[in-house]
């Protein structure tokens, strides 16, 4: 079996296969096709596809399970699998959010498609295939039967203690990872300086640009969708880290949210001191930050927090992002996190789009004022993501046809990330661009008076006047920031 997973040279969901592959009595290999890159990705090279095809003459796998866990990456999905295709007559079976949500348009590329959590129903058909069996009882399957109609299987429950599923391997035999057109044997995680895990599975919200809500849907009725590791087990997992990489500096935890059961925080901040003792990042959610919880994880080592706020107007949070947080739980979240000392707090907005107006800009300009320093910024677009709600809202809305945005979302790799994070678009409406500027200002302590002051002068209508000084403050401040980080990282290497 080999593994392939696209533009994450960490992926957890291919790790926590192959584990379960291994305990299966399989010897799966993987292969992580590129890199990670969120603001520049590029598609496959040719010589990077040539490189996969000697890849797969060397191994000779049985099977090719391709992880496509983001839509955005499609286009080197379907180069992969069409020049395997080709090439080969090697089964292919695709998994992850997007054939979660899509299996249908999976089975165009893929022979099987495995839904949801994959450890249990991937072995299972493998066990299936090499014995032909009848993989029509399969649970989380879908695939195309002989008159070559989609045949999509019920879900199976969702595994409740995820510690039977153990963690990662870390290292070990039969990983290559392929990127700027050069293979290379061996983990790519063991010479990272920072080690990626998560300490549980699902999110309680429901916000409408994520594709968590419509994961949830499937598992209607199949028991609880937000699940916890126990701590001992995280813990085995980072010793296990520690041991094997030699220049960890940095655990980043992507729990969609981070824990905060006050017993399960309490064994975290007591293990985690004692035996890690390494300076952690997490993603967090102001409904979910209280003084305990924060002040517990600071003194465990939390050294960054990324918060999303998405926009300061109520308005777009509640009708359009789904979002139920209040302004003033926001601003107590940005003080409790500042009070607490956390390093790092990083705000994340999603700015400019077609359901915001000048009024909801001017909104978020006032709550980023009232959020406690210090604090930075991150300012996106908003991405429109096949299988989230927002979707239809903005079909009903009428701001896209159907077809304009499966266009949109289904454009390559290059034209989706211009699409939302080009700074074309601000240069169209003065307002709005001196707005987005002020928002961004609002990190920087030091030119708050300054901001202020500009901020006012856009209320009197002198939106014209303060754009100009205002893309002059910007292209420092953003210098100082890079400049910055670039700091902070190398103290951080140090
Ligand atoms: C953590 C995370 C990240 C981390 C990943 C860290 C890492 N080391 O892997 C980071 C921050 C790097 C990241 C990046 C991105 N992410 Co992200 N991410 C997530 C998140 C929150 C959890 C993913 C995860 O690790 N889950 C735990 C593992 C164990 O589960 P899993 O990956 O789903 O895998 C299981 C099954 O899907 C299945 N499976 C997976 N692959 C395969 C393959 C086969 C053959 C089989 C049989 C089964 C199978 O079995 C696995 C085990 O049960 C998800 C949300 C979610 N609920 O999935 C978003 C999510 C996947 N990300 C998303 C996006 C958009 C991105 C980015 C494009 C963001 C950006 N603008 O750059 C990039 C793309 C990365 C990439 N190359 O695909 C979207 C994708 C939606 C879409 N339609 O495109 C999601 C769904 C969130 C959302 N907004 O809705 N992400
Ligand atoms: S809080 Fe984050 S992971 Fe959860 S639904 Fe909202 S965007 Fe998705």
């Amino acid at each position: 079996m080999l593994l392939i997973g696209f533009y994450n040279e960490n992926a957890l969901g291919i790790k926590y296969l192959s584990n379960a592959l291994q305990k299966a009595g399989y010897e799966p290999k993987i292969l992580y096709f590129k890199k990670f890159n969120s603001i520049n990705p590029k598609s496959a090279t040719d010589i990077e596809i040539k490189l996969l095809l000697d890849l797969i003459k060397e191994v000779k796998p049985s099977y090719i399970g391709m992880s496509v866990m983001a839509s955005l990456y499609l286009e080197s999905v379907y180069m992969v699998t069409n020049a395997v295709k080709q090439n080969f007559d090697i089964p292919i079976i695709w998994g992850g959010v997007y054939s979660t949500l899509f299996p249908e348009k999976a089975l165009d590329y893929a022979d099987y498609v495995i839904r949801g959590e994959g450890e249990e129903a991937f072995v299972e058909l493998l066990d299936f295939l090499k014995s032909d069996g009848d993989i029509s009882s399969i649970l989380n399957l879908a695939y195309k039967n002989k008159y070559n109609e989609v045949v999509i299987n019920d879900i199976r429950p969702l595994k409740e203690r995820l510690d039977e599923l153990g963690y990662p391997e870390i290292g070990g035999e039969g990983k290559y990872f392929i990127y700027n057109n050069i293979i290379s044997q061996g983990d790519p995680q063991l010479k990272d300086m920072v080690y990626e895990m998560s300490a549980s599975r699902g999110c309680p919200f429901a916000c409408s640009y994520c594709c968590s809500i419509s994961l949830k849907r499937i598992y209607t009725n199949k028991g609880k969708y937000v699940r916890f590791r126990s701590v001992e087990s995280v813990i085995n997992e980072l010793l296990e880290a520690k041991k094997r990489i030699k220049n960890l500096k940095a655990i980043h935890f992507w729990d969609e949210i981070f824990s905060d059961d006050p017993k399960w925080i309490d064994e975290f901040k007591i293990r985690y001191k004692k035996d890690i003792g390494i300076p952690f990042k997490i993603w967090g959610h102001p409904l979910k930050i209280n003084k305990y919880t924060i002040d517990a994880l600071v003194e465990a080592g939390l050294y960054q927090i990324v918060v999303g706020i998405q926009s300061g107007s109520l308005r777009v949070r509640k009708d359009v992002f789904n979002r139920t947080e209040s302004q003033e739980k926001i601003i107590e979240s940005s003080r409790i996190l500042s009070d607490a000392g956390v390093p790092r707090v990083i705000y994340d907005f999603m700015l400019q789009h077609p359901f915001e107006n000048t009024e909801d800009l001017i909104d978020t300009y006032n709550l980023c004022i009232q959020l406690k320093h210090p604090f930075e910024l991150q300012i996106h677009g908003l991405n429109f993501l096949p299988g989230t709600d927002i979707v239809k809202k903005a079909v009903r809305k009428g701001f896209f046809t159907k077809e304009q945005l499966e266009k949109i979302m289904y454009s390559n790799m290059q034209q989706q990330y211009d699409m939302y994070w080009g700074t074309e678009r601000l240069d169209k409406n003065t307002d709005d661009s001196a707005w987005i500027s002020l928002i961004y200002l609002t990190q920087f302590p030091k030119l708050r008076p300054l901001v202020e002051l500009l901020a006012s002068e856009v209320k009197k209508g002198n939106s014209g006047k303060v754009v100009l000084t205002l893309k002059k403050i910007m292209s420092r401040a953003k210098m100082l920031k890079s400049l910055t980080e670039k700091a902070k990282l190398v103290i951080r290497k140090r």
